[in-house]
């Protein structure tokens, strides 16, 4: 049976995730030497260029403005903190930065100019840029693409079902059309989702049903594990156990097999023994630096060490950088 298919079942996925965990790893671990290079991890940066007061009432953030989290509120950054902070990701071994925005949505106006500068900076760096600022319209991700714009991130997070008791200021279709957008406009996609807010291993398995089925299946799927922020809803959730995520890194493997597979939130939390499971189970991603948006991450040195004793290596950005010449010219 081939590998790539858009027609996965749910009875399939399911199977796979309740399958023994060591044959299920083993399994995953297969398919991802198939279709990926084992030795080598993805490394991204997070950067949050505007943080908190956000309106939306996802339980899990600790950045929407109706949780009292004490995250340190700030307006959209100046290009040049943009930039330095760039440059120490890259230096860091980071081939990808991420900007996030706690935003709704995009609105037009001048902060919005000003994020397009920053994606056409970060280019000139000649790392992949990718942009979280929440909902897009179509020419909206036009002009992020005019920009130089490598992927957008817009996470499906759960179930189409267990949506709306983890978020009600927006729909499932609402996320399904800012990633469509994303798509025409030519942009890459990431889009994964959080585990370990309650759900069932059902609502994990709609989430990936759902993601293997988009066509072409999302370049990079992000799997994160709750961080349970006090003050947000999902404060007192327990911690989630690793053979969860492992279980939930090897299915996405098996469903997507060359998506790139990011272990991404929860980190500080997993023993290096549990993460290099989830290498072995098919992840090869990570976010590196000593924060993600707002909560803390392993430093660079740390992971490096983590490379260093499992031999992996950060993968070395291949995009060939089409607007570098036009912004050192402008
Ligand atoms: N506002 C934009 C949006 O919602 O798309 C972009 C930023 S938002 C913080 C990006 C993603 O971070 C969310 O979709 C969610 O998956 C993840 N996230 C936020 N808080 C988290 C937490 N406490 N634990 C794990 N993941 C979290
Ligand atoms: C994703 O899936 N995880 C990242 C990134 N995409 C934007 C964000 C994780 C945020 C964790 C909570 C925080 O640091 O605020
Ligand atoms: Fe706002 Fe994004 Fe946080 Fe939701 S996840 S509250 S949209 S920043």
């Amino acid at each position: 049976m081939k590998d790539i298919r858009s027609d996965w079942t749910l009875t399939e996925i399911l199977d796979t995730y309740n399958s023994p965990l060591l044959e299920l790893v083993y399994r995953a671990a297969g398919i991802h030497r198939k279709y990926n290079n084992s030795s080598e991890v993805q490394v991204s940066s997070l950067i949050s260029i505007k943080t908190g007061g956000c309106s939306e009432d996802c339980s899990y953030c600790p950045q929407a403005a109706r949780y009292n989290t004490g995250v340190d509120v700030h307006k959209l950054m100046p290009i040049e903190q943009v930039l330095s902070a760039a440059e120490k990701a890259k230096a860091g071994g980071a081939s990808r930065l991420c900007m996030g925005a706690a935003w709704r949505e995009v609105r037009d106006n001048s902060d919005f100019d000003r994020v397009l500068e920053m994606v056409k900076a970060v280019n000139g760096l000649n790392m992949e840029v990718c942009c979280t600022l929440g909902m897009l319209t179509e020419s909206q991700a036009q002009r992020l693409a005019d920009a130089g714009l490598y992927a957008y991130n817009h996470n499906l997070d759960t179930s189409e079902e267990n949506y709306k008791s983890i978020i009600t200021t927006r729909t499932y279709d609402d996320r399904l059309t800012t990633i469509a957008n994303a798509r025409k406009a030519g942009v890459t996609v990431c889009s994964g989702g959080i585990i370990g807010m309650g759900e069932s291993a059902e609502d994990r398995v709609k989430l990936l049903l759902t993601l293997s089925r988009l066509d072409p299946q999302p370049e990079s799927v992000p799997i994160n594990a709750l961080v349970p922020v006090a003050g947000t809803p999902l404060e007192k959730q327990p911690l989630l156990p690793i053979w969860d995520m492992i279980r939930m890194i090897a299915t996405t493997r098996i469903v997507m097999p060359k998506t790139v597979v990011r272990l991404s939130a929860g980190r500080t939390a997993m023993s290096d023994e549990g993460q290099a499971f989830c290498f072995l189970a098919g992840a090869n991603s990570i976010f590196a630096g000593d924060k993600l948006l707002t909560t803390a991450n392993p430093d660079f040195k740390q992971d490096r060490r983590l490379f260093d004793s499992l031999g992996l290596k950060p993968k070395q950005n291949t995009v060939q950088n089409t607007l570098v010449n036009e912004t050192v010219l402008d």
